[in-house]
């Protein structure tokens, strides 16, 4: 017998409107013990007094929705009060509901409760997740396929295909004395090479999946002064960090979020990197570099106004094994051929930094349009439509990658003439990890995992 959820399914604070959401067998019990209507019609939004079930004393008006049993979102009796969004009246709510005998609900209870009563499969719940949390109109609209069961459909004809081979080797294993004769060997092994050639595409479309989806960690890096803080404002186009002409004004980095192309980046500004004796500056350059090492992008920033120096050099070599880009600022400074000289000219100390160097002037603006497109062109995509479906969570791309892996290794046997049997277990498990994306075949302790990863309310 399961017991009745409550939690606030909007968010918390003041609103114009706030949503309580029960859900359970005594969800329309609790409901009208607070309300002076006596039961609720399925589906019909009614306009309530609310008030204290114990007190009886007013706590505001709302409008209730009853749905009955299976035609929820939950699959259960499901009963939403939406009240003022008064924090003290939602309370009040949450409150009463509980001392009536509901519980609160955990994270992602509800899309649960949803899951175990068939009203959707794993990846559609994991979307409607993903939906909330989408940064960008792209990734919202990813997540609304896979929401529609895009995921199921895609693989169902792949899942067939693996399904039939598994009942010609079963079958075998049954009926047939001998070996496969070798045509029949030949022709399986063929499918099996197309179905992981198909999971591998598949595959393959989370690179711009998940840059649509998690987008990029881009942080710039460079010597006090150079106008990393400027860039950064730039960037963003507003005012956010403090600007001035003294070496070492950032100390605290600073992170902010901007979409170049619809692409989400997370924007941090550094402390310029320098040696001192100052306790609070030389935390900022511990983080600085910590912050460098585990960025998707580093944007090195140097000054085209002063010669490039032996730190300038050393800094450069520091960043060797990283994905950077090299902004050179303040070329409003400077003639433009002596920009030209450094960046073209053979004898230049910058010349084999030539592909990567993008001049611009945080001051003026030039050159950040080059540099937007800088900072994404080593990740976009490129060969894949990111109009298709995309492959956006990383749970799926490791069970279509593990399934490939199964499959493969199946093929092998085959062509090492392997007993049925032997080949079997790998396809079975290629099965179950198909089984894993959807939730078929998904172990309690996985589903409390993914489920952890919503937040109260959904
Ligand atoms: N002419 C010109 N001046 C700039 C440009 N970008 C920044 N500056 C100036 O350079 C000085 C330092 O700029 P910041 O943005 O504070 O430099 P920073 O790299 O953040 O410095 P720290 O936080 O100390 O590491 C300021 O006086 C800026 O106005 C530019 O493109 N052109
Ligand atoms: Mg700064």
């Amino acid at each position: 017998m399961t017991d009745t959820i409550v939690a606030l399914a909007t968010p918390l604070g003041r609103s114009g409107i706030g949503t309580v959401r029960l859900s359970g067998p005594d969800a329309a019990r609790i409901a009208e013990r607070f309300c002076d209507s006596p039961g609720f019609e399925p589906r019909r939004a009614t306009l309530v007094k609310l008030s204290d079930p114990e007190i009886g004393e007013a706590i505001d008006e709302a409008v209730v929705t009853f749905y009955r049993g299976l035609n929820s979102f939950t699959g259960e009796d499901v009963v939403e009060i939406s009240c003022h969004g008064s924090p003290v009246v939602l309370r009040q709510v949450i409150d009463g509901s509980l001392r009536l005998g509901a519980r609160m609900a955990d994270p992602g209870e509800f899309s649960l409760r949803a899951l175990a009563n068939g009203k959707m499969n794993l990846a559609e719940a994991e979307a409607i997740r993903d939906l909330i949390d989408a940064q960008t109109a792209t990734a919202a609209r990813q997540a609304v396929r896979q929401m529609r069961g895009e995921i199921s459909q895609t693989l169902s004809p792949v899942k067939d295909e693996l399904l039939d081979v598994i009942v010609v080797l079963e079958s075998a294993l049954e009926f047939v004395e001998d070996d496969l004769p070798d045509v029949q060997t030949a022709a399986l092994s063929e499918r099996l090479r197309r179905i992981a050639d198909e999971l591998d595409r598949f595959a393959a479309t989370f690179k711009a999946g998940h840059l649509i989806r998690e987008g990029l960690r881009v942080a710039i890096i460079g010597h006090p002064n150079v106008g990393k803080s400027s860039l950064f404002n730039a960037l963003l186009g507003s005012e956010r960090a403090i600007v001035t002409d003294i070496a070492g004004t950032t100390r605290d980095q600073l992170h902010e979020r901007f979409t170049i192309n619809d692409i989400p980046i997370s924007l941090i500004d550094t402390a310029g990197l320098r040696e001192t004796t100052d306790v609070v500056e030389s935390i900022g350059v511990e983080r600085s570099r910590a912050t460098m090492a585990d960025a998707d992008l580093v944007i090195l920033m140097l000054d085209a106004s002063v010669q490039t120096s032996d730190e300038d050099r050393q800094l450069i070599e520091s960043i060797t094994g990283l994905n950077y880009i090299v902004a050179l600022n303040k070329i409003d400074k400077v003639p433009s051929s002596d920009i030209d000289r450094m960046v073209a000219a053979e004898n230049s100390s910058l010349a084999f930094l030539r592909d990567k160097i993008v001049p611009i002037s945080a001051k003026t603006g030039e050159g950040l349009e080059d540099l937007k497109a800088a900072i994404i062109e080593p990740f976009s995509p490129g060969d894949v439509d990111s109009t298709g479906f995309l492959i956006t969570d990383a749970r799926h791309h490791d069970l279509l990658l593990r399934a490939r892996d199964e499959v493969l290794g199946s093929q092998r046997l085959i062509e090492e003439r392997a007993s049925e049997e032997i080949i079997l277990v790998g396809l079975h498990n290629a099965l179950r990890y198909f089984g894993e994306i959807t939730g078929e075949t998904t172990t309690e302790d996985m589903l409390t995992r993914i489920f952890s990863t919503f937040c109260i309310g959904k």
